[in-house]
């Protein structure tokens, strides 16, 4: 079978990134930040890379550079209190939302400051006071918790949604199509993004799944579905604001599918073995933090000295981070059977 991408298809239209400007109303302040962003989580992943090289964090780790225009596209189009889970390759969306870099840095390494206070380590970062319910381990997961979370919500006539998102091979587990089916059933305020990076470990979407795009499937369960290209930020904010203001409207769930790449390995113990030159070399030409700079600075929202201390400025903040968690003490021995029951 063919693979998904043509390797040789052109990436950008010329000319779309004013209109999409004009056409999505954000301020040159808030595509900066935008930008700032994607470095920052960009940073983070290299950062998260070298500490587990030198041994320092507990447990595997999933990390997501590549995939960075899903994350802050869709934490822009989230407000502040919707209800969030997420995946086992979730740091930067977590940090799209506004997580605390510190207590995910703690919690990786283990520390009392981390978000479940060292005991869960980079795959469970949750928060729940501030609506973030958490990663998981278990591939599709959370997205029958977002529907359980969806069933709340609506119980409650509350006016916030849940978004999930998970990968392109959770949406070939059975627990997808049931959650899908009862969140488009009883039309629940629920946002699915699946975050299709090709992989499910080592093998290639065109051999694992029977039609593409999985956006197509939302048919099937009542529900709008949209193929977006994963790393044009902002065409992910564009799609990501259409489908929040429907399911935040009441009429129901929605499913995106944003295209996109991962750089790393799947996780610590994979050798990298299954990819070409060519693939890598396509998708470097389509990374998503070079080509919104490079959008920035044609449309002189951004010159390259400021792009270049912003991209610093990113680097000293996990920097400060790390620092943070180092510092951070140990979980208290006596404290080790806390928060096994509920
Ligand atoms: C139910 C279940 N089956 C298998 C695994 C092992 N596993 C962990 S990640 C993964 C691949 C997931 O691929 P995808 O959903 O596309 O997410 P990605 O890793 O590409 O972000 C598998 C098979 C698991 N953790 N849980
Ligand atoms: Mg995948």
């Amino acid at each position: 079978m063919e693979k998904q991408v043509d390797l040789t298809k052109e990436i950008d239209t010329p000319g779309e990134f004013k209109d999409q400007i004009i056409r999505l109303g954000l301020s040159d302040e808030q595509l900066v930040e935008m930008y700032a962003t994607m470095c920052k989580i960009r940073h983070f992943e290299r950062t998260a890379d070298q500490l587990y090289a030198l041994g320092k964090v507990h447990g595997t780790m999933h990390l997501s550079a590549g995939q960075e225009a899903v994350a802050v596209g869709l934490g822009r189009a989230l407000r502040q209190d919707d209800y969030f889970l997420n995946h086992h390759r979730g740091h930067g969306h977590f940090i799209a939302k506004g997580a605390d870099i510190g207590r995910m840095m703690a919690e990786f390494l283990g520390k009392d400051a981390g978000y479940c206070r060292g005991r869960g380590g980079s795959m469970h970062i949750a928060d729940v006071e501030a609506n973030n319910l958490g990663a998981n381990g278990i591939v599709g997961g959370g997205i029958s918790l977002a529907v359980g979370a969806g069933l709340a919500l609506q119980m409650r006539r509350a006016s916030q949604i849940v978004c999930v998102v998970f990968g392109d091979r959770a949406a070939n587990e059975g627990i997808f199509h049931e959650s899908l089916n009862m969140a488009g059933l009883w039309k629940l305020p629920v946002l699915f993004v699946c975050e299709n990076n090709h992989y499910g470990m080592s093998m290639e979407i065109s051999r694992a799944a029977a039609k593409l795009p999985i956006a197509s499937r939302a048919e099937n369960y009542d529900m709008p579905g949209r193929f977006v290209d994963g790393n044009e930020v902002l065409r992910v904010y564009e799609t990501m604001r259409e489908a929040v203001e429907y399911v935040s409207s009441g009429q129901g769930p929605f499913l995106v599918e944003a295209e996109t790449y991962r750089y790393f390995g799947h996780s610590k113990s994979d050798r990298n073995l299954y990819r070409t030159k060519e693939e890598i070399d396509y998708w470097k030409r389509k990374d998503p933090i070079d080509r919104f700079r490079n959008k920035l600075v044609e449309a002189d929202i951004l010159t390259i000295e400021r792009a270049q201390e912003i991209d610093m400025e990113a680097l000293k903040t996990i920097d400060m981070a790390v620092e943070f968690a180092e510092a951070s003490p140990e979980p208290d021995v006596a404290s080790l059977t806390e928060f096994v029951y509920a």
